[in-house]
């Protein structure tokens, strides 16, 4: 496991456990600040005083980087892009890759910098997207979730205000999708791909599955998981779905069906795609090397996949061979 322990960085610690609940205490304490509109939280929404670091890899960095394209905020928000090979023994390291860049903000070489410097003595995981406040030189927030739901609302007069895709009278619905499709989606595929058990395996398969099912029945008669209107549950649906075929199927052995085997979930997928500017902050290159090259070790070989399910079976049945 890669991580920092009292600041320092480790690249191939064993945690037996013991640093589990420390490092959960950790990841709810620091870093978890909000920007407000109005400034009352301490961090004012305001043009060119904050930075983004991303993989165009990760799905939860997709996540704030979709949201920074549909509310238009590329000139109020600056990005860096880290390289999408995390087999390095510093983790997440800047450029050196079509698209990536280096730290033109801070100037590291390696995403572990940020976090030693918005905190010498930080323990846990160094994760993307993190978002960094060039004026306190900190990091706010390390949560994609709270990111992006920061970016979406606390920026209107900066951005397309018009767009709200968390519209107070649909709330408490986009809370229980989002609640849902985190545990059994966009996490789900990475406990069945990370599992190291086969029963965990496929305790998370039949999930994610159960839960794709759920979905392409709900899609039946409407184009978003809420009726007619987009909102922040499809953008972080989205950023898993359009990773499934390419890399999940394959890589993290999530292939009991293609996503393209469900009609409804890859129409929507496809109709998301196709919304301007979308395309462009999908990055197939990036998400590829990422899965396929990064994660030899942490996957189970032995492991027998679920799927795919083939049927062999012909309609009419042959019952003799004509030779
Ligand atoms: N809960 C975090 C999770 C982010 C996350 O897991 N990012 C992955 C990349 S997809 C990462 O940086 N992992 C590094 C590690 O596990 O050490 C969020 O939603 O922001």
């Amino acid at each position: 496991m890669k991580l920092l322990i009292n600041g320092t960085w480790h690249s191939n610690y064993v945690d037996s456990g013991d640093l589990q609940a420390e490092r959960n205490r950790i990841r709810n304490q620091y870093f978890r600040n909000w920007i407000t509109a109005d400034g009352s939280s301490g961090y004012k929404a305001a043009p060119g005083r904050y930075h983004l670091y991303v993989s165009y890899a990760c799905p939860y960095a997709h996540r704030t980087i979709l949201i920074r394209k549909l509310k238009q905020l590329e000139n109020v928000i600056s990005m860096s892009v880290l390289n999408p090979d995390w087999g390095y023994l510093q983790g997440w390291v800047f450029g050196d890759w079509a698209e990536a860049t280096i730290d033109d903000v801070n100037g590291h070489d390696y995403l572990y910098q940020i976090y030693q410097q918005a905190k010498p003595d930080f323990t846990g995981k160094v994760t993307v997207p993190v978002l960094w406040d060039k004026q306190e030189n900190t990091i706010v927030n390390y949560e994609s979730a709270e990111i992006m739901r920061m970016l979406a609302t606390e920026f209107n007069a900066f951005s397309d205000g018009s767009l709200d895709f968390y519209p107070p009278a649909l709330q408490v619905e986009i809370d229980q999708l989002n609640t849902f499709i985190g545990d059994r989606i966009n996490d789900g595929v990475y406990r069945a791909g990370f599992a190291s058990t086969q029963e965990a395996y496929d305790t998370a398969t039949d999930a994610l599955f159960d839960a794709l099912d759920n979905l392409e029945h709900r899609l039946t008669h409407q184009p978003y998981l809420i009726g007619d209107r987009l909102t922040e549950a499809d953008l972080r649906l989205f950023t898993t779905l359009v990773r499934f075929d390419i890399a999940y199927y394959t890589a993290l052995r999530c292939n009991v069906r293609r996503l393209s085997d469900y009609p409804n979930l890859w129409n929507y997928t496809r109709r998301i795609y196709q919304l301007p500017g979308v395309a462009e902050t999908v990055k197939f290159d990036h998400i590829k090397r990422h899965y396929f090259d990064t994660y030899e070790g942490v996957i189970n070989r032995r492991i027998i996949p679920k799927g795919p399910v083939v049927d062999f079976g012909l309609v009419p049945k042959v019952t003799a061979i004509a030779a």
